[in-house]
């Protein structure tokens, strides 16, 4: 049996059957190979899209009870970003519509400057002056995020902090290539340098310990395996 709350495995769930999450063999962008991956931009399904955007928008309530997360604007870099903000930005109005309803955007980066229309790189509710919380898929080596922050810094936005979908809780690759040397988390370097809470829906030990009943115990060995092998010490 689990030990996850129900809205981890709630989501867990819906990441396996609907293909999201899979088993199997991947190259990743680290280059290392993985047994597993998760695929947010395969989330395009209505029942699919619901069970994310609500998973995104339990983690951040709970972190802004806890008095963890403020944030003005919800950030979808894009592409993938994109649909998990605006479905997220919804959810966040539906589950609390006292905190979310009418306070809380949405807003996302072009990936190319317009330069007619309204022109400019953001769409959506502009950054200047507001605390912006960027949601994203995952974080494997947090570059990704960097670029992010330093779009959202160059509009005049506050970066107020991360959420993602999965925590791959990896070991950042060492300098000298030698994969058995212990090293930080990529989330844990982001925290450090930044100075910002981030949170994830799952991690990799809650899709471990999670996926028991639903993946095969071949596919959950190789996964702990990897754990052992890419871990990070924080
Ligand atoms: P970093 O920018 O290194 O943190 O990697 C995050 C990116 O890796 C994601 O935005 C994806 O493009 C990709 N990715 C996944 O989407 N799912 C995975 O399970 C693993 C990766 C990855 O390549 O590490």
């Amino acid at each position: 049996m689990s030990s996850l709350p129900a809205y981890k495995a709630d989501f867990l769930r819906a990441s396996l059957t609907g293909g999201v999450l899979k088993f199997g063999s991947f190259e990743l962008k680290s280059k290392r190979i993985s047994p597993y991956f998760f695929n947010a931009g395969d989330f395009f399904r209505a029942d699919l899209l619901e069970a994310i955007a609500t998973a995104y928008a339990q983690t951040i309530i709970a972190a802004h009870r806890a008095g963890e997360l403020s944030f003005d604007v919800v950030f979808g870099p894009a592409y993938k970003g994109i649909p998990l903000a605006t479905a997220t930005t919804i959810r966040l109005g539906q589950l609390d519509p006292s905190t979310y309803g009418t306070a809380t955007c949405y807003s996302f980066d072009r990936k190319e400057a317009k330069d007619h229309g309204e022109g400019g790189n953001i769409v959506g509710a502009p950054l200047k002056g507001k605390r912006v919380l960027i949601v994203d898929d995952v974080i494997t080596a947090g570059t990704a995020k960097r670029e992010a922050i330093a779009k959202i810094e160059k509009e005049g936005g506050i970066v107020a902090g991360i959420v993602v979908a999965l925590d791959r809780m990896e070991k950042l690759p060492s300098p000298d290539g030698d994969d058995s040397k212990s090293m930080p988390s990529a989330i844990g370097e982001l925290r450090k340098e930044y100075g910002l809470p981030i949170f994830a829906i799952l991690t990799l030990d809650d899709i471990i310990d999670g996926a028991k009943g639903l993946a095969s115990e071949e596919d959950i060995r190789r996964t702990e395996e990897y754990r052992a092998k890419y871990k990070a010490t924080d």
